[in-house]
């Protein structure tokens, strides 16, 4: 398995990504719209589950069991991916290479959910209670489950 896809739907936040293992690292591209401009968080959550939501969606993806951080953090979830940024017209390029997570095996990501959150993700460096738990990055206002691609 080499490719997955991920077509991420909220209330006015859409967004469509592409998943590619190119060895050990995964390459994430893809767009998001209907942001606010500025950052937000983004994760991998532990279950495909979306029968409440994206609230349905559980923690971040921590099969390791460590505290919160960001993707180049010696610390972190696996599913730990940074802020999107959007521009002024709302519009997030995604273009991520994680050396971390997989598409399959013990780190593997298909099956579970991609979540974009409203609020920074403050990479666990906030000081908030919830810093090193999800970056204090605020409401999900959309996601979508990592699925077999093409
Ligand atoms: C935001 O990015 C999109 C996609 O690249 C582009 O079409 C749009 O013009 C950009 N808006 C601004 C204000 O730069
Ligand atoms: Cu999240
Ligand atoms: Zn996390």
């Amino acid at each position: 398995m080499t490719s997955a896809v991920c077509v991420l739907l909220g209330e006015k936040v859409k967004g469509t990504l592409h998943f590619e293992q190119q060895g050990e690292v995964l390459v994430i591209m893809g767009e998001v719209t209907g942001l606010t401009p500025g950052e937000h968080g983004f994760h991998i959550h532990e279950f495909g589950d979306y029968t409440n939501g994206c609230m349905s969606a559980g923690p971040h993806f921590n099969p390791t069991g460590v505290d919160h951080g960001g993707p180049f953090d010696e610390v972190r979830h696996v599913g730990d991916c940074g802020n999107l940024i959007a521009n002024e017209s709302g519009v997030a390029k995604v273009d991520i290479k994680d050396c971390l997570m997989t598409l399959t095996g013990e780190y593997g990501i298909i099956g579970r959910t991609a979540v974009v959150h409203a609020d920074p993700d403050d990479l666990g460096k906030g000081g908030h209670e919830l810093s090193k738990v999800t970056g204090n990055a605020g409401a999900r206002v959309a996601c979508g489950i990592v699925g077999i691609g093409k």
